[in-house]
């Protein structure tokens, strides 16, 4: 390798093909059990669990490994209102007027309006910023890689990590999303990609009866 940065020892352990079907098989039923909820619990979730999903969603591989990605957590009340009443502001314009007939069809299994309740009743609020550039230490601006692959795949490490712990999300998409930047105080760079409320369920939640894809419909083999 044509490097003289400092390298480790992989750390790995060739697990055994049954363990690893079994492994296989019970992360994909984990996987099958997570639903994208709109209706929360007020409940409170201890601050370290929503750290614990920051670090695993951290652990995501990046372009050039910089981690191009800012995680805030909302539980501070006035602000969550006023990033609802921001949200519902663009929403009510997409559902009036930006979105074509045909989104608000594709939309309708959904169910969604612009009354964005989530954003208040969930105890958190993780807002995902991706970097679209990174300060130099002159303060000049220098290029990041895949910036959007990267977060994106940090968001999944995310939501998955939350499910695992016992909780929901719902990666929400208010577009445009310029406001939370200026609410929230990053900077230009940083570009808002997904609002993420996490918290319980509420009680008497409901998701609407939505089937996933069968494996034949979104994969192709190609074999010898
Ligand atoms: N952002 C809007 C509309 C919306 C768009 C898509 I694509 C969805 O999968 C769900 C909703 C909203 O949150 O209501």
């Amino acid at each position: 390798m044509s490097t003289t940065h400092p390298f480790v020892p992989l750390q790995y352990e060739r697990r055994p093909e049954p363990e690893m079907m079994r492994r296989a098989s019970e992360w994909l039923e984990e996987s099958q059990a997570r639903r994208s909820t709109r209706q929360f619990s007020a409940d409170p979730v201890a601050r370290e669990l929503i750290e614990h999903a920051i670090l695993t969603a951290g652990t995501a591989p990046s372009g050039a490994h910089l981690q191009p990605w800012t995680f805030v957590a909302i539980s501070n009340p006035a602000l969550k209102a006023s990033i609802r009443q921001a949200a519902e502001e663009e929403e009510r314009q997409f559902y009036e007027r930006r979105a074509t007939e045909e989104w608000l069809r594709d939309l309708a299994p959904l169910g969604t309006d612009q009354v964005k309740e989530h954003i208040t009743t969930a105890p958190w609020l993780v807002v995902l910023f991706k970097h679209t550039k990174r300060p130099r230490p002159d303060g000049s601006l220098a290029p990041t890689y895949y910036a959007s692959e990267s977060a994106g795949i940090a968001a999944g490490f995310f939501i998955a990590a939350i499910h695992r712990m016992g909780l929901c999300t719902l990666p929400h998409t208010p577009s445009p999303m310029g406001f939370l930047r200026s609410t929230l105080g990053r900077p230009d760079y940083e570009t808002p990609l997904l609002l993420m409320p996490v918290g319980y369920p509420a009680p008497d939640a409901r998701v609407p009866a939505l089937a996933r894809k069968p494996l034949e419909s979104i994969s192709v083999f190609v074999e010898d």
